[in-house]
């Protein structure tokens, strides 16, 4: 399908040249560029962050997604203030549950509706992030990143008893409630949340 399609669009391209009355040396480079594929820019993926109107119920939207490493992930406010904020001792003790290799980010508070900030993921594996505010109600979010791979991939509990670990805060149960399971995020790619969040 791709094939004769991309035929059409250069025969069209050059006809176009022509009828702009280009000189016919001029005419090779621009179908050149008209047949080359865009040039690859990493995908860009948003995950909005929501509220209803009293503020009772947030999530992020999609809760869980599948990516290829070198995607840009930007979180965007719609309603109310959030932060997007990656489970890691770095982030106010909380467990490790980002890859081994990758840096944690915080976003800060996002204030006001259209506020966004991106991160760029590379190193492969689950990425489990919450919003500081509303951690607690089960605002959270997971990332595979090509590989269903690191600390993200273990139970909530897997640290206990480890050395450095003492001060590491355990997950919420409302948060633990909300996570999509890594199987369902490699299955559907984009996860919406549940029932009466959407
Ligand atoms: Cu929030």
């Amino acid at each position: 399908m791709t094939k004769p399609s991309r035929r059409e669009f250069l025969k069209a391209g050059g006809l176009a040249l022509v009828g702009f009355g280009l000189a016919p040396n001029r005419r090779a480079p621009l179908a050149a560029l008209l047949g080359v594929r865009p040039r690859s820019t990493a995908a860009l993926e948003v995950i909005e962050m929501r509220s209803d109107a009293l503020g009772s119920r947030v999530w992020f939207d999609p809760i869980g997604l599948y990516v290829e490493p070198g995607a840009t992930v930007r979180w965007i406010v719609r309603e109310n203030v959030h932060t997007a904020t990656a489970y890691h001792p770095r982030n106010d003790n909380h467990p490790l549950r980002i890859p081994e290799r990758a840096v944690p980010w915080d976003s800060g508070f996002l204030v006001h509706p259209g506020d966004h900030f991106d991160v760029t993921l590379t190193v492969p594996g689950v990425y489990d992030y919450y919003c500081m505010p509303h951690e607690a109600v089960g605002m959270v979010g997971r990332i595979v990143v090509g590989q269903p791979l690191g600390p993200g991939a273990e139970p909530f509990d897997y640290w206990v008893g480890r050395p450095g670990t003492d001060s590491w805060h355990h997950v919420p149960d409302a948060a633990r409630q909300s996570f999509p399971s890594i199987a369902q995020i490699l299955h559907e790619r984009r996860v919406h949340p549940a029932g009466p969040r959407r």
